[in-house]
């Protein structure tokens, strides 16, 4: 996404209702959401992709590692730990849960609870291969690597044995509508095509989840990947 700091793009919203009209007077448009958060797109990007593509319009308080290592605001959160996202009057930690939020409030969670139960699915083996692409890149990159890269296509294969079953990979991950595994899945992905170029003997494995990418393109974000 673009320069930290910077409050997100407002479009029409897609799936809430305009703010009412009094009198003559429209309510101001204050982003309903904030996120705060370190000055890089980890654990945030999906939902920025997310709130970006379904038109809403959030604040973003970044938080420099200097003042973090403070210690009052790691202090003050839950898990000592960001993203931290406010809806309103309400407070959030967890990414996942954070996402799973913008789903249930947004409509992106599947059309029943089937297919809710099988976005749920998607977003947990998304965040177990994050948990490895975190460790590889944060503890033991140089000597992790190679390993790593053998074991992709394996870890990928589950993500590719849903979509091939969908349409022949040429819908989203579950069902006829987008839901937030599908960002977060897509945010896995791009962090992995960085990883790809860095590190090009890795093959055009990602080539497999163009159709996805695909099925997802037309949003202005998708000129990221
Ligand atoms: N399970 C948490 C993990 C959050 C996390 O690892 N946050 C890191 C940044 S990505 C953090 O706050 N690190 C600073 C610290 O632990 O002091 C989530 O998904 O939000």
């Amino acid at each position: 996404m673009g320069p930290p700091g910077r409050t997100g793009r407002c479009r029409l919203p897609r799936n809430r209702p305009l703010p009412p009209l009094t009198g003559f007077f429209v309510h101001p448009a204050v982003p309903p959401y904030t996120i705060v958060y370190f000055p890089v797109q980890g654990r945030c990007e999906a939902m920025r992709m997310l709130l970006a593509d379904q038109g809403q319009s959030w604040k973003e308080e970044v938080v420099a590692m200097q003042s973090w290592l403070q210690g009052p605001l790691k202090a003050s959160c839950l898990y000592g730990q960001l993203p931290k996202f406010q809806d309103g009057d309400l407070t959030l930690y967890q990414s996942n849960a954070i996402l799973r939020h913008l789903g249930r409030t947004l409509g992106l969670y599947g059309k029943d609870q089937q297919e809710a139960a099988l976005v749920d699915m998607v977003n947990d083996g998304v965040e177990d291969l994050r948990c490895k692409y975190v460790s590889l890149i944060y503890t033991n990159y140089e000597a992790g690597k190679e390993d790593y890269v053998k074991a992709l296509p394996q870890h990928l294969k589950p993500f590719e044995t849903l979509l091939s079953q969908n349409k022949g990979g040429q819908a989203f991950i579950v069902g006829d509508q987008i839901s937030f595994a599908d960002y977060n899945l897509l945010d896995l992905l791009r962090i992995h095509q960085v990883e790809n170029t860095r590190c090009p003997s890795t093959g055009d494995w990602l080539s497999t989840f163009s159709a996805h990418t695909m099925a997802l393109a037309g949003a202005p974000w998708i000129l990221l990947l």
